[in-house]
């Protein structure tokens, strides 16, 4: 398999589709899927045909995080720098995402373990089938949560519902996680697919810049006051009304008609 092999991706009306590919080890990562996936989501900020991310797994998972079978203890050697690991493939990707403004879609279609989870609730909207899980078992491997889980735990869920589920690795069924607000819906397996593609292209249709400021504006409001987030909306919005999409989208409700946003 090929690097760009383990993540596939095409571009349809608007919407980037990323398949994790490496079903026969449950999408877990490896160098080649990590640089394949940068790759993908550093073309998302640049191409201005991306209006929207979709990112899923192929097979019966979504990803059970890093591989690992690269670093197999029993090869001798010294211990890996996971720290490095971290800073080199997991964190540029995990902020990539999360400054890209635009929507990304996760359709989580399985188990997603480890760092795999965590790179979904890094996603803007997450969707997963019902028969999913999440499952943060570095607990079980003498690690602790990575790619940005404690933070997303904690501040999601708070204190007690992270720290149990990151101490015993128990895995939360997407129903669940949906209830707790970790996630936006569990859905029938069956209705994944067509739910996450509908949500993308209608996003992608969408006033794509308002869209970013949207992002960018509700991830702010977690460090910033009231204050703080009132002069950001002010501004932002300054930037939004000068939008041709803010245009577009009053004339056509006067016009009675639907909008065609152009995504500026
Ligand atoms: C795997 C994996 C896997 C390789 C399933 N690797 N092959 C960051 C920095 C640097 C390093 C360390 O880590 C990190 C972040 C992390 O993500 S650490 C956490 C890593 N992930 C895990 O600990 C999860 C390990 N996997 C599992 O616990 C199970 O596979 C789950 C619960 C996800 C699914 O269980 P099952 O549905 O029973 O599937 P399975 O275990 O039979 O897996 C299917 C195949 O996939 C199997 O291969 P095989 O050749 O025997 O069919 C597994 O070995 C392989 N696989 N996860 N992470």
């Amino acid at each position: 398999m090929t690097a760009s092999d383990t993540v596939l991706a095409t571009l349809d009306a608007g919407v980037l589709k990323l398949t994790l590919n490496r079903p026969e080890k449950l999408n877990s990562f490896n160098e080649d899927m990590h640089m394949a996936l940068r790759a993908q989501v550093v073309r998302a900020h640049e191409d201005t045909a991306v209006r929207a991310v979709l990112l899923t797994g192929a097979g019966r998972g979504f990803s059970a995080g890093q591989d690992l079978g690269d670093r197999d203890p029993r090869k001798g050697g010294p211990a890996p720098d996971l720290g490095h690991t971290l800073e080199t493939f997991y964190n540029p990707t995990l902020r990539l995402i999360r400054q890209l403004e635009k929507p990304v879609i996760c359709a989580v279609n399985g188990v997603a373990a480890g760092a795999g989870a965590n790179i979904a609730f890094a996603c803007d909207i997450v969707l997963a089938a019902k028969s999913a899980k999440f499952i943060q078992a570095f607990a079980k491997i003498g690690l602790v949560p990575d790619a940005g889980g404690s933070w997303s735990l904690a501040r999601i869920l708070g204190e007690p519902r992270a720290k149990a589920l990151a101490l015993t690795a128990e895995p939360l069924p997407a129903e669940k996680a949906a209830d707790w607000g970790l996630i936006w819906k569990a859905v029938e397996d069956a209705d994944l697919m067509p739910q996450a593609e509908a949500l993308a292209l209608s996003l992608a249709a969408g006033p794509t810049l308002g869209l970013g400021l949207t992002k960018r504006l509700i991830q702010a409001a977690a460090t910033n006051t009231l204050d703080e987030q009132l002069d950001m909306e002010r501004d932002l919005q300054q930037q939004a009304g000068r939008s041709a999409d803010y245009a577009e989208g009053v004339t056509a409700f006067l016009e009675k008609r639907k909008a065609e946003f152009k995504g500026k």
